[in-house]
């Protein structure tokens, strides 16, 4: 009911639409409406209520609930189906137990807050109120479970898209798949699948992104390794058409590959890391790996060069540019 009281608003802004006319399109008292309007208010709207000429809506919020989100969509399939929740422990968590109860291909987890937002390995994302984007997407791609880190390099690449056309600014993908501006984490991804030998269940893409967060909110151990758009660029961006970009991105590349194949995904995550003889530290289940970057092969994994010549192929683990400030 709010998303259509909100619908009506909107198509009668700067206007004032009557309770009668919401009451008789909604099929609901006025006091009910009223009810409604009590809480939109308290999520941010700014509604004036006249008992004469009814509502008027003023401003919107930027808050990423589907009723602000769904009109401004123009993917064909993806985030048709939105979870909204203002404070939860991690959206990939929630989408996970969706997926397993049924969830179709496309439908997304967005949260306001997380509390125990996840980062790979068990490590923590700080997630913090009304700032940024943490969203999960489900997939259910029909492909090979040793295909499945193309999916991870794949919404990588869809991700440092979004950044790009939203700062103009172009970020570097650190394998396998984090987003950085000026060497400082801005986005990251954690990728998990549910999958027998040789089929994939399902795949959650979860993707969060530092929107408006000021380099003083960050705790203080990640303030000199992170960064948001907003720090880089100057000013606030609206989370809710930054959600909107991304979940085209995402629509448009994952659509390409399960089209293409791994080719097109592989080329434009080579652009867009420019990995190739860069000097790495990399640490994979406990090991410590040092060398020389020599490509991804076709299934996304890293290959470097030992200073033996040794050639050693990562799938898992973490990447430290050496003699560089790139090292998050
Ligand atoms: P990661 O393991 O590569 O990165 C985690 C590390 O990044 C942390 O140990 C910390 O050093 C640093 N870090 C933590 N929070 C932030 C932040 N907000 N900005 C920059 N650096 C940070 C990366 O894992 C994967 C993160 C995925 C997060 C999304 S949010 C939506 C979805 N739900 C969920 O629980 N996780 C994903």
């Amino acid at each position: 009911m709010d998303e259509e009281i909100i619908r009506l608003l909107k198509d009668h802004s700067p206007g004032f639409v009557s309770g009668e006319e919401i009451s008789r399109r909604l099929k609901v008292t006025r006091a009910a409406i009223w009810k409604r309007v009590r809480h939109l208010k308290a999520l941010g709207y700014e509604i004036k209520a006249s008992t004469r000429t009814g509502y008027r809506l003023i401003r919107s919020p930027d808050l990423l609930i589907p009723s602000e989100v769904r009109p401004l969509l123009r993917t064909k399939w993806m985030g048709r189906t939105i979870h909204h929740f203002h404070s939860m422990d991690s959206t990939n968590s929630t989408a996970y137990q969706l997926a397993l109860q049924g969830a179709e291909e496309g439908e997304i987890v967005v949260a306001e807050s997380q509390k125990k937002g996840r980062g790979r390995l068990g490590r923590k994302w700080f997630s913090p109120a009304l700032t940024n984007l943490y969203l999960s997407v489900i997939l259910r791609p029909e492909i090979p479970p040793q295909q499945a880190f193309l999916i991870t390099l794949m919404a990588a690449v869809a991700t440092a898209g979004t950044v790009h056309k939203f700062s103009g600014l172009q970020p570097i993908i650190k394998w396998p798949n984090d987003i950085l501006l000026r060497n400082r984490k801005v986005a990251g991804l954690l990728n998990e699948i549910h999958s027998e030998t040789d089929r994939i269940h399902f795949v959650i893409l979860g993707i969060g992104v530092n929107l408006n967060m000021d380099e003083k909110m960050f705790a203080k151990e990640i303030r000199s390794l992170a960064t948001s758009l907003k720090i880089e660029m100057g000013q606030s961006i609206s989370r809710k058409a930054f959600l909107q970009t991304l979940l085209e991105e995402l629509e448009m590349w994952y659509e390409t590959f399960l089209r293409e194949g791994a080719p097109p995904v592989l080329k434009a995550w080579r652009d867009k890391a420019q990995i190739q003889g860069r000097p790495v530290k990399v640490t994979s289940f406990g090991e410590v790996v040092s060398g020389t970057a020599i490509d991804i092969d076709s299934d996304g994994a890293l290959i470097i060069e030992t200073k033996e010549g040794e050639r050693k192929r990562v799938v898992a683990g973490d990447v430290e540019y050496k003699n560089s400030k790139a090292e998050v």
